[in-house]
């Protein structure tokens, strides 16, 4: 079930995806260098260890400034941090966009300037991709697909630890456990699938893992589809509206952490239950500490990690290009995912975020 690539939380070794590397023309050698960087926002808990991961890596005792802009997940604000960098004279800039789209244009005015960008986190989507050093984050396809091969897999055994996905409450289960008894009929799977960002790379590619997976079973069918914008204020707004008109789901599948926290929030004050013995099966993003331990407690049932400690990766890229030394185009973080038998105390409680 844990797809196992080991992750090293103090330092992301990275895995060059694509072979294509860029070479630093003209290696310079400063004291100080200043890093200009333009942050999504603080939306998440995520994005929070995202951004003390980068704080704690550019450090002035290293020979770093780290100049951090938090754009509150507005797009303009990003392209507005962006252009002060380059009035500023920054040596690099590192951006990560809240959406694919809407780049091309400022990244060719960072080009024109000479200074160096690496898109951290999510990507963007541009028709020359030389305009960025290298891309360094997450494949959210294979978070994605980690995900709907757990879900597969518990929908064909079904998990007694979880209660039988497709099954209503207090059915044994069988071998067959999404068939119902005495029909040809399978069980349909009704999924409540809570969306982040519309257009962010995490959102997409998340979101096509699941489509596809629906496309391919024929008993799998969205209750709906809905925004959290990924911010627990948002998911539960939106999931406590749709709740007042349709409670019959059997999965939710959420975007990240915060969003689910909200949504179970939006759950109880309906008096839907979720998780061991629950109506609902939760699968959620990012594996915060906070989620890890309701995957523990048997309230979520799979979490799928998404490193945030991106700093060091990040600075050792921009290290390379300094050295003159070769970088990849696309660099992938490792990840897995978590089941309440794949945790302990112990290990929660040792996570740095
Ligand atoms: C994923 C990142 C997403 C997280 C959310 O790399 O872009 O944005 O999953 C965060 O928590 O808001």
């Amino acid at each position: 079930m844990r797809r196992f690539f080991s992750l090293i939380l103090s330092t992301a070794i990275a895995f060059n995806i694509a072979g294509c590397t860029v070479q630093n023309a003209d290696p310079q050698d400063k004291d100080l260098y200043v890093i200009g960087f333009s942050q999504v926002g603080s939306e998440s808990d995520w994005r929070i260890a995202n951004s003390q991961s980068m704080i704690e890596t550019f450090t002035e005792d290293k020979g770093y400034e780290l100049r951090m802009v938090n754009a509150r997940q507005n797009q303009d604000n990003q392209l507005a941090a962006v252009r002060t960098f380059i009035l500023e004279g920054v040596d690099f800039i590192v951006i990560a966009p809240v959406v694919e789209e809407g780049w091309d244009s400022v990244l060719a005015e960072v080009r024109a300037s000479g200074i160096p960008v690496i898109i951290m986190d999510r990507s963007v989507s541009v028709s020359d991709n030389s305009l960025y050093l290298s891309n360094i984050g997450s494949d959210f396809l294979n978070q994605g697909t980690m995900a709907v091969e757990w879900l597969e897999e518990q929908t064909e055994t079904g998990d007694p630890g979880q209660g039988e996905i497709g099954l209503t409450e207090g059915e044994t289960p069988t071998e067959e456990v999404i068939e119902d008894e005495g029909s040809d009929e399978t069980d349909t799977l009704r999924i409540l699938h809570l969306q982040g960002t519309y257009g962010a790379t995490a959102q997409l590619l998340r979101t096509q893992a699941l489509e596809d997976a629906v496309e391919a079973h024929d008993n799998w069918e969205f209750a709906a589809q809905i925004c959290g914008d990924y911010t627990e204020a948002k998911a539960y707004e939106v999931v406590s509206e749709y709740l007042s008109g349709d409670t019959d789901i059997d999965v939710l599948y959420s975007e990240n952490d915060n969003m689910t926290f909200g949504a179970m929030r939006a759950m109880d004050d309906a008096g839907i239950t979720y998780g061991e013995g629950g109506q609902v099966t939760i699968i959620t993003f990012d594996a915060t500490r906070e989620a890890l331990q309701y995957c523990l407690d048997g309230d979520i049932a799979l979490c799928v990690e998404c490193n945030p400690i991106l700093g060091p990766a990040v600075e050792e890229l921009i290290s390379d290009y300094r050295n003159g030394n070769s970088i990849s185009r696309q660099v992938y973080v490792p990840e897995t995912t978590y089941t309440a038998s794949d945790l302990t105390q112990e290990f929660i409680d040792s996570r740095i975020y």
